[in-house]
């Protein structure tokens, strides 16, 4: 099919002047507008120089992911807010976050079954194939009526506890979305016995599978766009114009223990120095703008940069969104280019 695209291009090629729409939008972040450790007990909420995450298993009264860490990023000077669902898609999003504990938790690449996080008398509890517990991000929900825009870093932690004192009430956490308004808290998957599937797991160059993590390593979330959930998180996020992201892990906390991740936040007095805040790159392209070059007219190198995608298996050739690359995308693409 690939072969087939060229001739086309070169039947095609048209200069159709200046467009309204501008192609792929890339941003990079150095730092999020807010950062927040999620914790019930945060004396200091939004304002801490760290944040850590670790998990509070089978104990009543407070949520399987007890402490969170939720980076915010404004992008609605970039990608225009207000224009619903659907008026774009991801081709690449990326968070780092630095660690700030040395030697406390060793660094799990891959994701654990939630079988594994079971009671060990539980008969479908599973031992931990991997030494260590990954690193995870998700999206991020609301409750209280609080919304993507009205929650801040130093918005109170809670409501009326489900099981006080802090169980099943953050106003913030790690969130699956179904739709863009059917959102789901995910702080208590375990407890729940449910499977669930982060946007990225953190990596690292720094260190090796199954090795003690040092203070300043640098996490790296590559976003999966496919997985589920994923996009219309991202349709809330940019009608809103901030994209909230939720760092979490369910490493024991029990018995005093301190071998948890710990976090730089935006106001460590480090941070800024060393560019050690959370940050984020992504593109987005509006959907059916065809401009992959991004110059301001469509021509033949916009079916070149789009067959050169294609052939690499890249998202930015997914033109119609749905997360395969075939011959639709093909069509959607030239239905695109031809319409100007
Ligand atoms: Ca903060
Ligand atoms: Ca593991
Ligand atoms: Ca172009
Ligand atoms: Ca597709």
């Amino acid at each position: 099919m690939n072969r087939a695209i060229l001739p086309a291009a070169a039947v095609l090629a048209v200069t159709c002047g200046a467009l309204a729409q501008s192609g792929p939008i890339s941003l990079s972040f150095d730092e999020p507008v807010l950062d927040r450790w999620m914790y019930p007990f945060s004396g200091t909420p939004g304002t801490r120089v760290n944040a850590s995450t670790f998990g509070a298993l089978g104990i009543d009264g407070f949520d399987d992911r007890d402490a969170q860490f939720i980076v915010g990023f404004d992008t609605a000077g970039d990608i225009p807010a207000g224009q619903g669902a659907g008026a774009y898609r991801v081709v690449s999003a990326r968070v780092t976050a630095v660690i700030d504990n040395n030697l406390q938790f060793v660094y799990d690449d891959t994701q654990d079954p939630v079988e594994s996080f079971f009671d060990t008398a539980d008969p479908e509890y599973v031992e931990d194939a991997t030494p260590g517990r990954p690193l995870e991000i998700y999206a991020t929900g609301y409750r209280s009526g609080f919304t993507i825009l009205s929650w801040q870093e130093t918005t109170f932690f809670g409501g009326p506890p489900v099981i006080p004192p802090a169980q099943g009430n953050r106003t913030a956490y790690a969130a699956l979305y179904n739709d863009v308004d059917d959102v789901v808290d995910l702080s208590n998957n375990v407890a729940e016995r449910t499977e669930v599937t982060p946007l990225a797991i953190g990596q690292t160059d720094g260190v090796a599978a199954g090795e003690l993590v040092p203070a300043e390593t640098v996490f790296t979330f590559d976003i999966n766009t496919c997985a589920t959930g994923a996009s219309a998180f991202f349709d809330a996020s940019f009608d809103a114009g901030r994209v909230n992201l939720t760092i979490t892990s369910l490493h024991s906390a029990l018995m005093g223990s301190t071998e948890f991740p710990s976090f730089f936040t935006k106001e460590n007095a480090i941070s800024p120095i060393l560019g050690y805040a959370p940050q984020l790159e992504i593109t987005v392209i509006a959907v059916g703008d065809a401009d992959l070059t991004g110059d301001g007219s469509l021509d033949l190198f916009d079916f070149l940069a789009f067959q050169n995608a294609f052939d690499a298996g890249e998202p930015l050739a997914d033109f119609d969104g749905n997360c395969r690359l075939d011959i639709f995308d093909f069509l959607e693409f030239q239905n695109a280019f031809d319409g100007g």
